[in-house]
């Protein structure tokens, strides 16, 4: 039986209701999960290759760097479940350094690059079993019964954390917590505050490949979802909170305006925004913090010299 079907109709009712909750609520929202279509995939890439956007590269660095003491550290490690499907030279510098290392299972809701990321891998990697799960990661994860159990860790890299408000962050790290058991370890990655003009130049940069990942969103919801948003009459905009320390992102009405989306009709007024994504940004003692909530203790961690992100060790 052809199960494909019904599960994209599944996943595009879902979608719909998200964007219809989001829309009708006082203050207009959307999940940022929505982003990554396969456009705004390319555009994310995009995104992190600009000189503005200091994350990736950052990470990267830093990964580099210290990839020996990292290794050293997870020596022991035998599984190792990485959150999003991660094909990226982050992930193999570990692979390359974790000596003990029996099973590698990247873990995504998002099927079609999970297994992509996998053959590849196991191409390269083969001595290694390579096994995606395809799962929600903001659950407990029930890793299969031939998985090495004793020696779990999970990697959580891109500082995606950031994108959860700190309630659900806590949440999410419960969550991890329990798919690497007591003594487990999490090797996570984290965008540490900085000057905000950094910031604002990093999520609104000057060719505006981030305002066309912002508005993609639009096109999307036109696309999959039978709307007649009019992108041209939406602005990006992205503002620091100070309060809260995060990037907020969102999409002004540049007009009053009505979308239709289904059999669903909303207003905008001049001005209107909706949300379409946080991006925190912590202090080491703060994310220490949330990550004690959460039950796990901080390691060990490392930074780049100017200290704008760091990847950090915690245990269960
Ligand atoms: C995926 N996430 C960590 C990115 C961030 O920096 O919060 C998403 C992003 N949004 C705009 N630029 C990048």
């Amino acid at each position: 039986m052809d199960m494909i079907a019904p599960l994209q109709e599944v996943i595009l009712e879902r979608f719909y209701q998200d964007v219809v909750a989001g829309l009708s609520a006082a203050d207009k929202s959307l999940p940022c999960k929505y982003f990554y279509d396969q456009r705004g995939s390319q555009l994310f890439d995009q995104i992190c290759e600009l000189d503005a956007y200091y994350v990736t590269r950052t990470e990267m660095n830093i990964m580099q760097r210290f990839a020996h003491e990292i290794a050293a550290e997870l020596s022991h490690v035998e599984t190792l479940v990485e959150l999003g499907s991660g094909s990226s030279v982050k992930t193999r510098l570990l692979l390359d350094q974790l000596g003990r290392l029996a099973v590698y299972a990247p873990v995504d809701i998002s099927t079609e690059h999970l297994y992509e990321t996998a053959v590849a891998l196991k191409r390269d990697y083969p001595r290694l079993s390579v096994t995606p799960l395809s799962a929600d990661f903001t659950q407990p994860i029930c890793l299969p019964e031939s998985f090495p159990q004793e020696f779990v860790a999970a990697y959580f890299p891109g500082s995606t954390i950031g994108n959860f408000e700190p309630h659900q962050a806590i949440q999410l790290l419960r969550a991890i917590a329990a798919t690497c058991r007591l003594g487990g370890e999490l090797l996570i990655g984290v965008d540490l505050e900085k000057p905000e003009a950094v910031l604002q130049s990093a999520y609104d940069d000057p060719q505006q490949v981030t305002a066309e990942f912002n508005l993609n969103l639009l096109h999307r919801i036109n696309r999959e979802l039978d709307a007649d948003f009019q992108i041209s009459q939406f602005r990006h905009v992205a503002q620091f909170n100070s309060a809260a320390s995060r990037i907020e992102l969102y999409l002004e009405s540049l007009t009053e305006q009505q979308v239709t989306i289904g059999q669903q009709e909303f207003h905008f007024a001049p001005g209107e925004r909706i949300l379409t994504e946080y991006s925190h940004k912590y202090s080491i003692a703060q994310f220490t913090e949330l990550a004690a909530a959460a039950g796990f203790a901080v390691e060990e961690y490392w930074t780049d010299d100017r200290e704008y992100f760091a990847v950090m060790l915690l245990r269960v």
